[in-house]
C-alpha cells in the first residue's frame, strides 16, 4: 500500500458497518491503529475487533473536537460528509476518503467500475459472470454487497466494481480498464439537494479511466471531461439491437451477437444492461463467445 498516507498519523475509521469493519480489518493489517467512531450507539459486528489493537472506539454523537486531531478519515458511505463534525476536521486540515480510496491505493489488478441510479447491481453481477465464463477469475465488490477491502483479499485477476455516488464522493485515485454510469435519475435528494450536484458524484466514475463507456439517450452520464468514450444507444450502429436473420439481434462492437429472445433477462432496460456488460466485460478481456 502507499502507506506514506498513513506514517504517523492519526487515523479514524468512522461508520462500523459492512464496509467500516472491513476498512478496520484492513487497517490493522496494514499496522495502521485507527480510532474507530460511529454515531450509533449499539453496532453489530463491533465484538469481532480485537479493542486492544485499536486506538479507542467512540460510539454515539461525533465529537468534532476528537475528529480536529485526526489526520485521515476514513468515512462510510452510509455517513453524509457534510455532518458537521466532519466538516470542521476538515477545515483543520483532514484528509478525507473510503473504503474505495483505499483499495484504489493497494489494488494492481484490472478494474472495472458500475455505477447509475438503476441497474447497477445487474450490470455488475452480469459482468462478472462473462468474465467467468471466459475463464477469468472476476469478483464483484462494492455496493453490490462485499466489502471492496474484503475482496481485496481474494485471489481475483479482475475486479468488478458496482459505485454508489456516496462511494464515489470518498474515491479519488481509482483506475480503472473501463467505467460505466448507467444513467442518472433523481435519487438520494436528501444529501445531494440538486440533481447537477448528483450528477457530479456520478461523473467522478470516469476520473482515471481508460474507457467511459455511457449512455447516449441519458446526457447526464455523457462524461464531461476528455477521455476515449464509447456511446450505448439501443438504435446504434455500435452497441445496439438489430434486425438481423428475421429477428432482433444484440449488436456488440458492429456484429450481431445473439437473439434478443436468447436473453434470460428481459425488457428493453435489460437488453441496455447487456450491451453495457458486454462492452465493459470485452475492455477487461472477455472473449465475445462468452458474452
Ligand atoms: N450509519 C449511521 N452512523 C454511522 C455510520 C452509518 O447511522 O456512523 C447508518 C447509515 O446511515 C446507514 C447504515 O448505518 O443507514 C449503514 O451505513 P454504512 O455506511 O455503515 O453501510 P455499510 O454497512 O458499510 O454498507 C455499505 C453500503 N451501504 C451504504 O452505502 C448505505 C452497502 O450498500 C454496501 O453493500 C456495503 O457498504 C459493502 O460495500 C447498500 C446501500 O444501501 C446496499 N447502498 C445505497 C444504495 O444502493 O442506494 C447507496
Amino acid at each position: 500500500m502507499n502507506t506514506k498516507l498513513f506514517q504517523g498519523k492519526r487515523v479514524a475509521v468512522i461508520g462500523l458497518g459492512l464496509s467500516g469493519l472491513a476498512t478496520v480489518r484492513f487497517l490493522l493489517k496494514q499496522g495502521v491503529k485507527p480510532v474507530l467512531m460511529d454515531t450509533r450507539l449499539k453496532v453489530a459486528g463491533l465484538e469481532q475487533i480485537p479493542t486492544d489493537k485499536v486506538d479507542g472506539i467512540y460510539l454515539g454523537e461525533l465529537d468534532a473536537n476528537r475528529l480536529a486531531h485526526m489526520d485521515v478519515l476514513v468515512v462510510s458511505p452510509g455517513l453524509d460528509p457534510k455532518h458537521p463534525a466532519i466538516r470542521f476536521a476538515l477545515a483543520q486540515g483532514a484528509h478525507l476518503i473510503g473504503d474505495v480510496e483505499l483499495f484504489a491505493l493497494q489494488n494492481q489488478k484490472p478494474v472495472l467500475a458500475i455505477t447509475g441510479s438503476n441497474g447497477k447491481s445487474t450490470v455488475t453481477s452480469l459482468t462478472a459472470h462473462m468474465l467467468q465464463c471466459s475463464g477469468l477469475r472476476a469478483v464483484a465488490a462494492g455496493n453490490i454487497g462485499l466489502p471492496i477491502l474484503d475482496a481485496l483479499q481474494s485471489d481475483a485477476e479482475v475486479f468488478v466494481l458496482e459505485l454508489s455516488s456516496f462511494q464515489l464522493d470518498t474515491t479519488h485515485s481509482l483506475h480503472s480498464k473501463a467505467a460505466c454510469i448507467l444513467n442518472v435519475t433523481e435519487d438520494h435528494m436528501d444529501r445531494y439537494g440538486t440533481m447537477a450536484a448528483y450528477a457530479a458524484s456520478k461523473q467522478r466514475v470516469y476520473q482515471g479511466t481508460e474507457l467511459a463507456i455511457y449512455n447516449k439517450a441519458d446526457g447526464l452520464t455523457t462524461p464531461k471531461t476528455s477521455v476515449l468514450a464509447l456511446a450505448l444507444d439501443l438504435a446504434g450502429s455500435d452497441y445496439g439491437v438489430v434486425q438481423y436473420q428475421g429477428e432482433s439481434w444484440l449488436l456488440v462492437a458492429a456484429e450481431p451477437l445473439m437473439p434478443v429472445r436468447e436473453m434470460t433477462i428481459v425488457g428493453l432496460h435489460n437488453q441496455f444492461n447487456a450491451l453495457a456488460s458486454c462492452a465493459l466485460a470485452l475492455a477487461a478481456g472477455a472473449s465475445r463467445e462468452a458474452d
